[in-house]
Formats: structure tokens, sequence, C-alpha cells
């Protein structure tokens, strides 16, 4: 690939080298030009009907893709503020086609129409203040009517309502993998600081804050269906990003703040997987993989197995390294008593570290056990 790469740069350098002295060689001596570099009407109706060709062409392809890969776009979301966030892009991406459609379109069928003719000269046209006028205004007013729209739309989905009492998270990432903390009962997460990373303290618990140690550590996330979250940041290492596709949430985790982002859950697993969409999509994932079984089993290898069943994930939207593909986390979305039930199961940030000293005094004792009876 690396060698491919380099000998196309390299053939496109030596085509720049080439043109480029050319373009002087015509520039240097305007009467030595010989007259077959002089575009003749047969080379400008040729040029004109390749630019409709491929104006033609370039909406076919579009209106191909369209009807082709409309399904693989993401289902209808899955968090409160998801609908407003889809109307924001949903309309944007309106104006822009219709801008688009119109513009591009003209730029083709002119080139076309208005190609180069023996004997016809252009119309020297200098300015016409009304039409300037007209294009400056026009896109003024509907770009800013989008900014707008979309700095009232960001401020409602960033502003965190701490009246709705949201459940605070800490996610914690790191090359390359997240690590996810819950404030506990008294819902106020505990101080944090990478100097503090050691042992079983992978996420830099600061132990002298009281606050800290409720606080429960999980490697999945589980969130309770229609009840505010509030995430807070932090990265170990490289610049990351929390990407939640299918709640709408995205957010920049950088090392040495803290960033957040809120929503609120409204569908649960368990709900999404219902849907006609996801259970088609289902499908289609064990179709392609039972092709996949077949292929595997004639070269006698283990097939695969099916895919049961869709689930959230919260990804990395950032390159941030070699196995970045990979850096994702669970995310269920169940109701309040399966949540609670879950948050049981779970160990207190205090429990953990105590589990993980009484570990370390087994491996211990063994230890000097072993040396006793070496001696
Ligand atoms: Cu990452």
């Amino acid at each position: 690939m690396t060698v491919f790469l380099i000998i196309i740069v390299v053939a496109l350098f030596a085509i720049t080298i080439w043109q480029l002295s050319r373009i002087f060689q015509l520039s240097r001596n305007t009467n030595s030009v010989d007259s077959s570099e002089i575009a003749s009407d047969k080379d400008n109706r040729t040029q004109g009907n390749l630019m409709l060709a491929f104006g033609i062409a370039f909406y076919l392809f579009m209106l191909y893709n369209f009807w082709n890969f409309s399904d693989r776009a993401l289902p209808a979301a899955s968090s409160e503020h998801g609908a407003d966030y889809d109307n924001l892009l949903l309309i944007t991406m309106a104006v822009i086609m219709f801008v688009q459609v119109i513009t591009q379109g003209l730029l083709h069928y002119f080139a076309f129409k208005y190609k180069g003719k023996k004997g016809q000269k252009a119309l020297f046209f200098a300015d016409n203040d009304k039409l300037e006028f007209v294009w400056t205004i026009i896109p003024v007013i509907v770009l800013a009517g989008l900014i707008i729209y979309g700095l009232f739309t960001w401020s409602d989905i960033m502003d965190v309502d701490e009246e709705d009492d949201p459940i605070v998270i800490e996610l914690y990432a790191k090359q390359f993998s997240w690590q996810a903390r819950y404030a506990g009962q008294d819902n106020v997460l505990g101080k944090a600081n990478v100097r503090f990373i050691e042992g079983a303290n992978t996420m830099g618990v600061d132990e002298s804050d009281p606050y800290a140690m409720d606080d429960v550590i999980t490697a999945e996330i589980h969130l309770p269906v229609n009840r505010p979250v509030l995430f807070k940041m932090r990265s170990q290492d490289v610049l990351h990003s929390a990407y939640f596709p299918h709640f709408r949430a995205q957010m920049n985790v950088v090392p040495g703040m803290i960033t957040q982002f809120s929503f609120t859950p409204t569908v649960t697993t368990d709900e999404i997987n219902e849907t006609e969409y996801m259970r088609d999509k289902v499908a289609y994932i064990n179709e392609i993989r039972r092709e996949k079984s077949a292929e595997l089993a004639a070269l006698g290898e283990e097939p695969l197995s099916d895919y049961d069943q869709f689930e959230y994930y919260l990804l990395c939207n950032k390159i941030c390294g070699v196995a970045h593909y990979n850096m994702q986390m669970k995310v269920v979305v169940e109701t309040e008593e399966e949540f609670n039930t879950w948050m049981a199961e779970q160990k207190e940030y205090s429990e953990t570290m105590e589990a993980a000293t009484a570990d370390r005094q087994v491996e211990k004792n063994s230890g000097s056990e072993l040396a006793q009876v070496e001696n």
C-alpha cells in the first residue's frame, strides 16, 4: 500500500512538472504557439458534451446512493433531545441540497449551452449592483437563520438542569478502553487525579475525598430509561471523543480537563430490539453471518454464531491510536427496577479496594509460606 501511494505521489509530481513546463513554454512566446494548442470548435463541442454528461451521471449516482443506502442511516433517536438534533440536521441538509442541486445543475448546463464557438465573443459584464445585492443578502439571511437555529438547539441540548436530578457518571478514557464511575449513593463524584493511579485504583480516585468511597466503577454503562444522565469525562492520555450515535451525543474527552454532556435515554435496549428497523437489521446481519459460516464450513473452520440482539455502544470518535477502532463500551438502557437490581450487585469503591488489599495480602502470605517451605 505504501509503495502504491509513493508511486502515485511521484507520478502526480511528474505530471505537475510537465504541465508547468508547458504553461511556461506557452507564456514565453505567443507567436510560436502551434495551432494544435488552440481549442477548435470540435474540442469545445466535446468538452461541452462531457460537462453535460458528467452532470447527469453525477445526479444519477446521487439518486442511486439515496435509493440503495438510505436504510443504513441511524434509526430514530433514543434520547429526548435526539429529535431536535435530527431536525436541525434535516433542515440544514435540505437547504444545502436545494441550493446544490440548482447551482451544480446550472453550472453543468451553462458549460454545455455556452460552449466556445469560433467568432463568438463573450459579453463583457463589469458589475450589477442589484444582482450582487441579491446573491449576498440571500445567503446572509439563510446562513444567519441556520446558525441561530443551531445555537438555540445547541444551548437547549447542553443546558443541564441540576433540578432534574441527573445521575452523574464519569467516563474515563484511555488508550484503548473506557471505564465508567457512578457517583454512588450521594450522587457526588469523588475527586480524581492521574497521579493517584496505582494498583487497583486504575482511575486515579482521590482516596482522601469522602465522596469517593461510595463511587462505583464499572465496565458497562447501565442507564434507567427516562432519567437524565450527566456524563463527566476525563482522559488519561490523548484526545478521545465519547460518541453515543443512537443518543445523538458526542463530546471530546480532553486530557487535563473535564468535559460534560447530558441526555435522557427514552428507549430501552429491549424496546429498540422490538422495532421493525432493528429486527430487519439483526436479520440482515445474520444473513451475512450465515453466508460467511457456509464459507467457513467449506474450509473446515468453526462457523459464526448468530447475532442475537442489538446493543447500544459508547464509541471513541477520535483516531487516538492503533486500537482506536476497538475502543467501545456497552450501554444498557433498562427500567428503573432493572437498573436498581444491577446497581445493587456492583461494588462500591471502598469495597473494591478492600478486596484488592485482601487479595494482595493472600498473595503475600502464600509467598512467605513458600519461602518458609523452601528454607
Ligand atoms: Cu480513543
